[in-house]
């Protein structure tokens, strides 16, 4: 049996994003978000009021990740905390709190890895156009400039944002994150740009500030596969949900600019919804370019890959947000439609599970990005009903399976020269799933959310002896 092993400075982490996890949405001063207005509709079945009171038990939770092997943590920074209406008056509440938060990071010995933004721009930005105003980038950078004036001494790690692709295709495509627009490809285009420009400025900033940590961004990176490969018109379709989802941003980030071939896939794109294109400043590019070079990392979240077909006809997406197994269709006029392949299993939720598309991704960023210094997978992990049993027990051996089967294509890439320095696991405990509610789990450690109470589940007892051995078999 082959063993895997990985190297003694591997980040064995899990991840947390603040929103999901903090609760505690109207405390200490914290502004609203898009998400409150949201989940307060009569029509919404959950909210994240309380989440996984992650603000109040984080000590808790920190020890818990030590007990089990756990020695780094991404967490976010809510931005309507510190910048309540994200931008006015700083919050003195929201400073002292991420302060108190890191600093146990630190003191429990599991390093920060520390998002700026996941998923949860200010309700007063949002409502003036959200990542579609540029004037946001600016509101951004303060926001950015006031968390490295206060935590730049002890954070070694920032992300600057968290999967711009999710962002807008939620917001602008699929329509299940507010402002829940559908199928209108020209706007998410749009707003992807003005992201990676406040990612730039961003690390631009941060390297004028002169600090000793790192920055970089994090993708969500799956591979897309012609359903079948001799067809011209599914390859076609293939490449053009690729430049839509991955190598627009990946070009923007890492090379500074599209490149002809990206601007090309996604004009023909453009063209199936008019008349639109990309709107771009003169200096747009110098910016890009220029923080390409100091970008430090390159963080990749990864749940699964797409075979996709050629599709005509207009858009049509159903989103499974019950994990009723078959029940979500997800086909975009210009690009191509996606399809089960009958020899890829899938989650409830209709995620493939394929591990062989994480292998995949990464030997492409080594070869078309091959300037990345350091690569850290900063998502990965299964969505699933978990059940606690008489005993309190949660035997998730799918989750050991999944995380198993994923960190061998990462051994297996690092075996090939990719850079790959660390995996978290999502999620550290139970989280709200955004579009899911609480019965889509995914933690190393179950959350009773009637009373907050925490239970490892067998992967939390699996990882720690992982975190020890550093080898699967
Ligand atoms: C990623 C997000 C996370 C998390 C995860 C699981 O896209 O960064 O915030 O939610 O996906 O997704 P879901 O909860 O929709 O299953």
């Amino acid at each position: 049996m082959t063993k895997y092993t990985f190297p003694e400075n591997f980040f064995f982490g899990a991840a947390t994003a603040a929103y999901q996890a903090e609760g505690a949405t109207d405390i200490g001063g914290k502004g609203k978000v898009a998400w409150d207005e949201m989940y307060h509709r009569e029509s919404s079945t959950f909210h994240a009021d309380q989440a996984s009171n992650f603000y109040y038990q984080y000590e808790e939770d920190l020890r818990l990740a030590k007990e089990h092997g756990v020695n780094a943590i991404r967490i976010s920074i809510a931005w309507s905390r510190i910048i309540p209406n994200g931008i006015g008056e700083v919050s003195p509440e929201g400073i002292a709190f991420y302060h108190r938060l890191i600093d146990a990071c630190l003191l429990h010995g599991v390093e920060p890895f520390v998002t700026l933004h996941h998923f949860d721009t200010p309700l007063h930005l949002f409502h003036q156009g959200d990542w579609l105003n540029r004037a946001q980038i600016d509101a951004f950078v303060r926001y950015a400039e006031v968390c490295f004036s206060e935590y730049g001494d002890k954070v070694s790690y920032w992300i600057t944002i968290n999967e711009p692709w999710s962002i807008v295709a939620g917001q602008y495509i699929i329509g299940h994150f507010p402002p829940e627009i559908h199928y209108d490809i020209p706007k998410a285009v749009q707003a992807m740009h003005h992201m990676m420009l406040a990612h730039a400025k961003v690390v631009l900033t941060y390297k004028r500030m002169n600090f000793n940590g790192k920055i970089g961004i994090v993708h969500i990176l799956e591979s897309k596969y012609a359903r079948n490969l001799d067809n011209p018109l599914d390859v076609l379709a293939a490449k053009r949900e690729d430049v839509l989802a991955n190598q627009f941003l990946l070009d923007a980030s890492f090379l500074g600019v599209y490149s002809n071939q990206t601007l090309d896939h996604i004009n023909h794109i453009l063209d199936a919804y008019g008349s639109y294109r990309l709107i771009f400043a003169s200096d747009d590019f110098d910016i890009l370019t220029q923080a390409a070079q100091y970008t430090d990392f390159m963080g990749i979240n990864y749940y699964a890959s797409h075979f996709i077909q050629h599709y005509e006809g207009d858009s049509l997406i159903i989103h499974n947000g019950t994990g009723s197994k078959g029940s979500a269709r997800y086909a975009n006029k210009g690009v191509g439609e996606r399809v089960t392949h009958p020899d890829v299993p899938t989650t409830d939720w209709d995620w493939p599970i394929y591990p062989e598309g994480l292998y995949d991704m990464l030997i492409r960023i080594q070869h078309d990005y091959p300037h990345i210094k350091e690569i850290f997978v900063t998502e990965n992990g299964i969505g699933a009903k978990d059940i606690i049993n008489d005993n309190q027990e949660i035997i998730d051996d799918y989750r050991i399976d999944y995380v198993s089967k994923h960190l061998q294509a990462i051994s297996r890439a690092q075996g090939k020269g990719v850079p790959v320095r660390g995996y978290f696991m999502w999620s550290l405990i139970d989280l709200l799933s955004w579009t899911n509610g609480f019965n889509k789990r995914y933690g190393f450690f179950y959350v009773d959310f009637e009373t907050q109470k925490r239970h490892a589940k067998k992967s939390a007892h699996w990882w720690r002896d992982l975190s020890i051995s550093k080898t699967i078999q």
